[in-house]
């Protein structure tokens, strides 16, 4: 009965308390808050990376030197983001970090920094443990991953296509020396410390030159995702079953560093409208999915689009 009435008081007095609380002598505390509004008019780039994925891929037995599956889960925990935050305007992923792109005029959050920042990246987070399964299936998710977030201004165009070709130039030289590494430990049965010797002071031709003429592998040959990471781009693309023209985020593993990519996709720079894109061969996955085609629950394909 006490508590019944307890609980009942506290209902009642709730408003009083509050209105209270907003003139209390502790109100000034508020004020110890830092404004951190970001600069008008400059690319917003908030870069996530995971934290310790040396360990977090040891421990879940990621594939060397790259799992596809751990790839696509983060394109598609990049892809639930891109979607909620309408004004990323292109994404960049490579191994275990995502780029994301705000357009310069983006007025979201009043441009407060740390809102942006935060919610971008607990939104990929929780994204990147609630798809887990769908990517890895028979594996078990054995603790919480996390991962760090920092934000970047640029202020000019050319900044911010030397920010995203600095992340895929980054991406080839990694991948290149993963590969090489790793095939000198499984095909050429060396330890990790002999392949690290053979590859000290070595340049890319010469990396290119041992996988090529000891493996037999052309590395122009390997995987575009691994050589290029993935670009996410907002496109209008043809639906295969209505025909009609339907927005996607899609996944692009191509060149960005040289000027034709941004030729081809000048609504990014220009501040436009999504423009139309002629897809090629199969839609994958990640696009059905977004046009419904495939439903990803039940992961079936849906009989009617
Ligand atoms: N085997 C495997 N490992 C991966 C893959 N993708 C990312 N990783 C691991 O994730 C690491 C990412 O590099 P970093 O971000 O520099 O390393 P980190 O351990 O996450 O360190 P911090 O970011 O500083 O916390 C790589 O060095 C790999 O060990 C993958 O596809 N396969
Ligand atoms: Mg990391």
């Amino acid at each position: 009965m006490l508590k019944v009435f307890s609980t009942l008081l506290t209902h009642i007095e709730r408003p009083l308390y509050t209105s209270i609380m907003a003139k209390s002598k502790f109100e000034y505390v508020k004020s110890f808050e830092i404004e951190d509004k970001v600069l008008p008019n400059c690319w917003i780039v908030v870069r996530i990376d995971g934290q310790h994925f040396h360990k977090f891929s040891d421990k879940h037995k990621f594939e060397k030197p790259n799992d596809i599956r751990a790839l696509k889960l983060m394109n598609k925990a990049a892809i639930r983001v891109m979607s909620e935050f309408k004004d990323i305007s292109i994404s960049y992923g490579q191994s275990d970090e995502y780029s994301f792109v705000l357009r310069k005029d983006t007025q979201l959050y009043n441009r407060r920094g740390s809102k942006i920042m935060t919610y971008i990246n607990s939104l990929f987070t929780s994204s990147y443990v609630y798809y887990w399964k769908e990517y890895f299936e028979d594996k078990k998710l054995l603790y919480p991953p996390s991962f760090d977030s920092r934000i970047v201004l640029y202020p000019t165009d050319e900044n911010i296509r030397d920010y995203l070709s600095w992340r895929q130039a980054d991406c080839h030289i990694n991948n290149l020396y993963n590969t090489t590494f790793w095939t000198l430990i499984q095909k050429g049965g060396l330890t990790n410390v002999e392949a690290e010797q053979r590859l000290c002071g070595t340049f890319s031709s010469d990396k290119n030159e041992i996988l090529f003429t000891d493996f037999g592998i052309n590395y122009n040959n390997e995987d575009e995702i691994y050589k290029k990471g993935t670009i996410l781009l907002k496109k209008r693309i043809t639906h295969p079953r209505s025909g009609k023209k339907r927005q996607v985020i899609l996944p692009l593993h191509e060149d960005l560093i040289g000027n034709k990519f941004w030729a081809l996709n000048s609504e990014i720079l220009d501040i436009k409208s999504p423009e139309f894109y002629e897809w090629n061969g199969d839609l994958p996955k990640e696009i059905l999915i977004q046009l419904h085609i495939y439903d990803e629950n039940d992961e079936k394909m849906e009989s009617n689009g």
